[in-house]
Parts: structure tokens; C-alpha cells; sequence
């Protein structure tokens, strides 16, 4: 099987990280040859935690596109460039292809020989040969008498029922079935025997070339495997050639695709956790095939073919994946005991909001036992890491989790920011407020809401562009509304802003 990417959204967070990297260990204890990746980079918390637990941080994925790779191709085929004419053309009939790319010693492409090249070719051939000892012998089905190189040029010359092989001067006699076997007197020159007839020798010969004078010199067109499908169709579309290399790294040669063969294609195999949006998902997501999705976030999506879904209303999709360790009866090694209570920490903000679920604690409890330490302790440790903003701007701040949301045609933004110490954001108020202004201005917004939330006072602040005060007030319950209105137990910006907001302006 294919290897099968495991990734979480865009702009990923410490739960969809960590919880692909968890769940890609899963699979592959489960025989699935499964492999982690990143759509984005990883944010502050992310890092600590990674480099906390010394774990990698995944490669990313910048794509699911279908691409040459995908097809099944002719993998491996291709001859090297001093093989012969004859060799070349049993591996074109044995293996009932038109073409074959020629590479040197290190594999690397030289070009393409094709059936059409070798009419033509043999057609216009003149007496030159250009070979080896070992060719000649093998074509005459010969007896080596005498060898005294390797490599044999030189114009075909007959004389008395013999060939010679003339460059400047003799360098080869070849005796056939009816030379007066002469070929003793020579011991400075290659000499050959066959039982062959003279006609039949001088017929042959020409099989016995080297293949790389023969490569079609006016065309050396090549694809890399990485290359999009997409794009390789319209290109070839031009081209109307059927055969052509196909190279990897450096230039190396990796076999063959025939355009009579590129439906035959085996799409990118992708498992989704911690989303199930296409939109919030990898590019060219509809060319690949979702064969698992793991999430505890609404479900917005349809597929097209039944694949394994698991959604529960829990605080982290982390939270699911160790039920499914336990389901297994996979054990959790130390560092993805780590990942994992990291991913649950930091979606629940230490068990704190409110869709943390009494799953999630107890879950939470059982790593802690693995792992040996104070949840509590380590979360205040992630959120230092994770809410420092030594060295940043408000620009970069407020860009941080931002995320877009639609109701009909209107489009708004709400980012939001965690803090340990709100006083020293707060203080900077009306420069937030004028980031977030020129914002919305400068991406056609409806409007746009800053939450700072406050992890030890256990609320929001919210900041907001102006002409919202009325759906606050109404949302939140509140008699008056002001610039950075803080409101008590407001944590999560997906389940006590976004649903009512979208409502209001339903
Ligand atoms: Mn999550």
C-alpha cells in the first residue's frame, strides 16, 4: 500500500500537530504505512511542546495533486546507452513498448530511442560501425580468436568472404562460414569467427551498434516525477508524442510513461484529523482519497465513497485517538503520551473550557500516570512558551488564529490570542483596535472581533470594529458595551462567539 499522509488544518494548532503525529504512530503499529504532515508552520506552543517531548516536527504538505508519481508508470525501464541496437530492441519487443529512455552509468537520461527511430535509422544507416568486442560476438554468435580492445569503430569492408573493420587502418577481421580461415596471420587485430554466412554478417552488424547514436537527437523531452498530472496532459497535448522519460532527483532517470497508460493512476491516500473541511484542508484535496477522518469539530463535509468517520463531541481530537490506542491495545510510548496530553491541554486550556468533556479529564489522568507529571504544571509551562510575544507586532499577533467565517454574503473575522498577563495587552488597547480596523478595511469584512483570552482569570476581552455594540450587547447580555468589554467564562472562541454570531447575523 501507498504511503497514506496524516495531517491536520491549516494554520496548524498544538491538537491537530500532534494529533496527526499520534495517529500516524497508531497506523503503522497497525501495519499501515502512515506518515505525519503539516499544511503551515507550527505556532509558539507547538514547538515547545515538540521539542519538550524530542519529537520532529512533521514535513510539510503542500499538495494531494495528482502527479506523475501517481500514475503507474513504467518504473525501472530504460537501457543503458551502450547496450546495443539488438539488446534494445528485444527489451522494446519483449516488454511490447514503442520507446525506451537511454541513460548513462550514474542513470542519468540522455534521451529516448523509439521503434520510429530505429526504421529510420537502419533505413539511412551507413557502414560505419560504432560497437564493442563483446557485441559483435554476441550478434555473429562469434568465437573470440583474437581481442585485443573493447571498443570497435571503423567502416564495414568486405574481402574474400571476410569483413574488416577499417578506422584509418584494420583493427578487426571478422572470418565467416566460408573465409579461407586466414586469420592467424594477424595477432595485433582483433580477430572473430563465425559460422555465418558473409550475407548474413554484413546484415547483422549494424544490430551490433551502440544504442546511444541512435537516440533522437531533435527531442529530448523529459517530465519530473513531481510534475502535476494536470499539467503533464496539457503539455503532451501539444507534443502528441506517446512515450516519454520520466526523472527524479538529479536528474535521474525513473522509467517510462506511456500516454496510453495514464489513466491508469493510484490517487494520494490522505486521513484527516481535527478537521473535516475541505476548505480548511490541503490543496487539491479532491484529487486524493480521504480514506479516515478523526475530528471533534462540526461536521461540513460529504464524501463520495463510505470511508471510516469518527466524530465525538470531545475537548481534542487527541482525546479521541487514545480511546482508539486503548480500543487496540496499542501501548502509548512516553513521547506520544507527551503529544497527546499536550493537544488535549491546549485545546481544553488545561481542562478549563467549556468543551472540555469528563472524557477528556480522565483521559488527561491516565497520561498523566504515563508520563509522570503535574498537568497543571506543564500546561503553565506551554502557555509561557505559547503566549510570549517577545520580539512581535501587533500585526503578527493579531494574524496569529485568525479565522474567516461566512453567513450568506456576509464574510467576518474573528482572531483570537491567549495571554498569562492581560493587563500588559490591554494597556496597548487602541493599538489593537486600529490593526484590526485597517484590517477589515483591507480585506472586505463585515466586521471583526479580537479575543483576548485570559487564562487565569478564566475569560475573554473582546475587542471590535465599530457598529457591532448592539449584537454584543444583545449576544452577551450585557447593558452597555465598551471598547474591550471583558466577559467572564468566554474561552472558546468556536463555541461561545462564532455559533451566535453567525445566528445574529443570519
Ligand atoms: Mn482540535
Amino acid at each position: 500500500m501507498n504511503k497514506v499522509y496524516v495531517f491536520g488544518h491549516q494554520k496548524p494548532d498544538t491538537d491537530s500537530v500532534t494529533s496527526s503525529i499520534a495517529y500516524a504512530y497508531l497506523k503503522n503499529r497497525l501495519g499501515v504505512n502512515a506518515e505525519e504532515r503539516i499544511l503551515g508552520d507550527i505556532n509558539k506552543e507547538t514547538k515547545f511542546v515538540l521539542k519538550y517531548f524530542n519529537v520532529k516536527k512533521p514535513q510539510y504538505l503542500d499538495s494531494v495533486k495528482l502527479q506523475l508519481k501517481d500514475i503507474n508508470y513504467y518504473r525501472n525501464y530504460f537501457i543503458n546507452c551502450d547496450s546495443s541496437l539488438n539488446d534494445t530492441y528485444n527489451y522494446l519487443i519483449d516488454n511490447c513498448i514503442t520507446g525506451i529512455p537511454v541513460v548513462d552509468d550514474n542513470k542519468k537520461l540522455l534521451g529516448i530511442v523509439t521503434i520510429k527511430d530505429f526504421i529510420y535509422n537502419l533505413k539511412t544507416c551507413n557502414n560505419y560501425l560504432n560497437t564493442s568486442y563483446q557485441h559483435i560476438i554476441d550478434i555473429l554468435k562469434g568465437e573470440s580468436k583474437n581481442k585485443i580492445s573493447d571498443s570497435i569503430k571503423g567502416y564495414i569492408k568486405v574481402k574474400d568472404e571476410s569483413v574488416f573493420i577499417i578506422d584509418k587502418e584494420i583493427n578487426t577481421v571478422i572470418t565467416t562460414k566460408y573465409s579461407n580461415n586466414g586469420y592467424k596471420l594477424f595477432n595485433n587485430i582483433n580477430v572473430i569467427c563465425t559460422n555465418k554466412s558473409l550475407v548474413d554478417v554484413i546484415r547483422l552488424l549494424p544490430w551490433s551498434n551502440y544504442v546511444k547514436d541512435f537516440i533522437s537527437k531533435d527531442r529530448i523531452i523529459k517530465f519530473s516525477e513531481d510534475m502535476y498530472y494536470d499539467d503533464f496532459i496539457k503539455e503532451t497535448n501539444h507534443l502528441k508524442f506517446n512515450n516519454y522519460p520520466v526523472i527524479g532527483k538529479g536528474d535521474k532517470c525513473k522509467g517510462l510513461i506511456r500516454i496510453t497508460d495514464i489513466n491508469s493512476k493510484e490517487r494520494k491516500k490522505v486521513i484527516l484529523v481535527d478537521h473535516n473541511e475541505l476548505s480548511q484542508s490541503v490543496d487539491g484535496l479532491e484529487e486524493a482519497e480521504i480514506i479516515e477522518i478523526i475530528d471533534h469539530h462540526k461536521i461540513g463535509t460529504s464524501t463520495n465513497n463510505p470511508i471510516s468517520f469518527r466524530n465525538m463531541t470531545v475537548g481534542s481530537t487527541n482525546t479521541i485517538i487514545y480511546q482508539m490506542y486503548i480500543e487496540n491495545n496499542i501501548d502509548i510510548p512516553y513521547d506520544i503520551a507527551g503529544l497527546m496530553i499536550s493537544g488535549i491541554l491546549s485545546d481544553t486550556l488545561g481542562l478549563t473550557s467549556s468543551t472540555t468533556t469528563d472524557i477528556d479529564i480522565r483521559v488527561v489522568k491516565d497520561l498523566e500516570h504515563i508520563l509522570n507529571l503535574d498537568y497543571k504544571e506543564f500546561f503553565y509551562k506551554m502557555l509561557e512558551a505559547g503566549t510570549s510575544i517577545i520580539g512581535e507586532t501587533i500585526d503578527d499577533i493579531v494574524r496569529q488564529d485568525l479565522k474567516y467565517f461566512q453567513v450568506g454574503n456576509i464574510r467576518y473575522a474573528i482572531s483570537q490570542m491567549i495571554t498569562l498577563d492581560i493587563n500588559n495587552i490591554i494597556k496597548e488597547k487602541n493599538k489593537y483596535l486600529e490593526v484590526i480596523t485597517e484590517y477589515k478595511k483591507n480585506h472586505n469584512l463585515e466586521l471583526m472581533i479580537f479575543i483576548i483570552t485570559d487564562v487565569i482569570k478564566k475569560g475573554s476581552y473582546l475587542l471590535y470594529t465599530d457598529g457591532i455594540e448592539n449584537m454584543l450587547k444583545e449576544i452577551y447580555h450585557l447593558d452597555d458595551v465598551y471598547e474591550g468589554v471583558f466577559i467572564d467564562n468566554l474561552t472558546s472562541r468556536k463555541k461561545q462567539v462564532v455559533p451566535y454570531v453567525n445566528e445574529y447575523l443570519k
